[in-house]
């Protein structure tokens, strides 16, 4: 029996040319999957969403380029693509990095040098003026900021990167817009139809029932998750600032406008979309109106029919929640559901800076260990530092674990950061600090929280030294533990914090633009010139890019095991593809230098380690594995003698 949405395409099929049985194939194969997340969030009602789905589906195919079309095909073919681990991610603002989009299209050349596969660029897309939360307030999601650029340079930029081979990702916001988008202006005029798309209140009554479970995202700039509209004398729900408005997505319009949006993007050439601050799409009385099942169901039911339009394109979901929380995002349950591609690995981000501080990886090791194995087709996107600040996603079981109290050592780590903890290496500064919670969380560089900026302010070279292992440590780890490891950009040359911000009426209240600096091409520079601190770092990356892509079994697809150790102060997590073999991976998070028997080790991980990398002067010698403080080894494992 033919699906009715067969039926539907068929009588459309003449626009499609060429591409129609190629589309009735995939719809044939994601319809049922989109239209069971589609009743979960709009029940029976989704029922009658198919015609104009499957007439923006064949809008979306018609329009996208030959070029594209064929892309689509091919990772249709080669589904695992993005997770080979020759690719290597990096993340930078546009503007900041070279000026503008025909600036970036300039820069490939150093692109190609880091050995980048993946650009992601900061919000791009027109943002409201004045005040925007770093481009995440969108006034237009069909125009580039006209700083930027326009759409067509975001299009020839696309192909530019696509003919270096190197994949570009975008923000899209689908949370909630600016203020000042059409839809939010003609709800503010009272327009029913625009209005349904956001939530508003008469009064404080409900907005205060929901207040009684929901956090704070940014309490110091807006207290609450609602704002007075003092001309419609109406409260509005913000979970973010004032200025960005959240989505209702218990209206399907929502739903459908949101996929039109990332259709047109990909069909300018976007491969990879950041989807925002996703755990918040759905809101539910007497929750914290994070992670419903209904957001799940929404990606999804993207996921699904974005498959149709142009499956070259992949999710990223940007979900800063506990571990438990983060991995449905990928996908997982039984049956296994297909949701985003990827998801930033945010844990493993903190236990990084929780053990470079506490000096030993007992934490990461145990909160590591317990997170559930990902689907095979989907990956981590691990990272160290990003233009946010770090949230100390702790959970209080693995602190008591190690028998820490939980509030303790965030309060810990908050101090350590900020540079006020005795010993203290960093020089970072809080962020949100919160008075009837105590919560905090921490701006700085990457350079700059491992000690680089206070060493050479102290001029201390030795300091210096530790402060680099640091860094490399800490991205040795990310480059190694999942599928894209992003570099943030300035961390590849050791850029510390940039105050400039104090001085910009527009930042000034926000330190995470303390990370968020100026590249300094002339600094840049410097990477060809031995001696210095630039041509260290960066040569330091580009070692790590180099070893990762020879080492095959660093694939997303692997599966990451966590070995606890006798000794807390290693880090020893291994990488198994049923296919490409096994990886393991030892850091000693300690300053003092630690030895392990080989033996132990073979007899421990059931592997024979050779070293295909080794970092801060770690060796393998004599039947022994010596791991100098702040070192470590990436080895390949062959299956032991019998
Ligand atoms: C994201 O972060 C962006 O990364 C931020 O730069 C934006 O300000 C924000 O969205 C609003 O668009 O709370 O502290 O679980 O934690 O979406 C950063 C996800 C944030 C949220 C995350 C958010």
């Amino acid at each position: 029996m033919r699906l009715r949405i067969e039926e539907l395409l068929a009588a459309r099929a003449a626009g499609l040319g060429g591409r129609a049985d190629v589309v009735a194939a995939r719809l044939r194969r994601r319809w049922p999957e989109a239209l069971a997340a589609l009743r979960e969030v709009y029940g029976p009602a989704a029922e009658a969403l198919a015609p104009e789905l499957v007439d923006w589906v064949v809008d979306a195919v018609a329009a996208r380029s030959d070029e594209l079309f064929r892309l689509d095909l091919c990772r249709e073919a080669d589904p695992g693509w993005f997770q080979r681990s020759g690719n290597l991610g990096y993340v930078c603002y546009a503007d900041r990095f070279a000026g503008d989009l025909r600036g970036v299209a300039a820069r490939l050349d150093y692109l190609a040098e880091l050995r980048v596969t993946y650009l992601h660029l900061m919000p791009l897309l027109r943002p409201r003026s004045g005040e925007n939360d770093g481009g995440y307030a969108v006034q237009s999601y069909d125009e580039v900021d006209p700083r930027l650029g326009t759409m067509d340079d975001l299009e020839q930029l696309a192909a530019a990167l696509r003919g270096r081979g190197i994949s570009l990702c975008i923000d899209l916001v689908v949370n909630h817009t600016a203020a000042e988008h059409e839809w939010a202006v003609r709800a503010r005029r009272g327009e029913q139809d625009f209005r349904d798309r956001y939530f508003f209140y008469d009064d404080r009554t409900v907005p205060d029932a929901y207040e009684r479970t929901l956090r704070e995202v940014f309490p110091t700039f807006k207290p609450g998750n609602f704002s007075w509209l003092p001309d419609a004398r109406q409260w509005v729900w913000t979970t973010f600032n004032e200025f960005q408005w959240d989505l209702n997505y218990g209206n399907p319009v929502v739903f459908r406008d949101m996929l039109a949006v990332m259709g047109r993007l990909a069909n300018r050439g976007v491969e990879v979309l950041r989807l925002d601050a996703v755990p918040f799409l759905w809101k539910r009385l007497g929750t914290d109106c994070e992670n419903q099942p209904e957001a799940h169901a929404l990606l999804r039911a993207f996921r699904a029919l974005m498959a149709v339009a142009a499956p070259a394109t992949v999710f990223k979901a940007e979900a800063i929640v506990p571990p438990e929380l983060l991995v449905p995002y990928v996908g997982a349950g039984e049956p296994e559901r297909t949701e985003c591609e990827m998801a930033y690995h945010n844990q493993l981000m903190v236990m990084l800076w929780s053990s470079l501080a506490t000096r030993e990886a007992g934490l990461m090791t145990h909160a590591l260990a317990r997170m559930a194995d990902i689907p095979d087709h989907a990956a981590w996107v691990t990272y160290v530092r990003c233009h946010d600040d770090i949230g100390w996603a702790v959970m209080d079981e693995d602190a008591a674990a190690m028998g820490w109290d939980g509030f303790g050592h965030r309060r810990f780590l908050n101090d350590f950061y900020a540079g006020r903890f005795p010993g203290s290496f960093a020089r970072g500064a809080l962020f949100q600090e919160n008075a009837a919670t105590g919560d905090a969380r921490i701006s700085g560089s990457a350079a700059s929280l491992c000690g680089i900026e206070d060493a050479l302010a102290r001029g201390d070279e030795a300091a210096l030294e530790r402060a680099c292992r640091r860094l490399e440590l800490a991205y040795a780890c990310a480059f190694a533990y999942g599928g894209i490891p992003l570099v943030y950009m300035g961390d590849e040359l050791g850029l510390r914090n940039d105050r400039a911000y104090e001085a910009d009426p527009a930042q000034a209240d926000d330190n995470r633009w303390m990370h968020r600096p100026l590249m300094d091409w002339d600094v840049a520079a410097r990477r060809d010139l031995p001696g210095t601190l630039e041509h260290t770092v960066f040569a330091t990356f580009r070692r790590l890019a180099d070893a990762r892509a020879a080492l095959g079994a660093l694939d997303g697809g692997a599966r990451t095991l966590v070995h606890a150790l006798d000794d807390r102060r290693l880090l020893c997590f291994e990488r198994r593809h049923p296919v490409l073999g096994r990886a393991l991976v030892l850091a000693n998070f300690a300053e003092e230098p630690v030895v392990l028997a080989v033996d132990e080790l073979v007899a421990r991980v059931d592997g024979v380690p050779s070293v295909a990398l080794a970092g801060g002067g770690a060796e393998a010698t004599g039947g022994r594995l010596l791991l100098p403080g702040l070192s470590y080894l990436w080895c390949a494992l062959a299956a032991p003698p019998p």
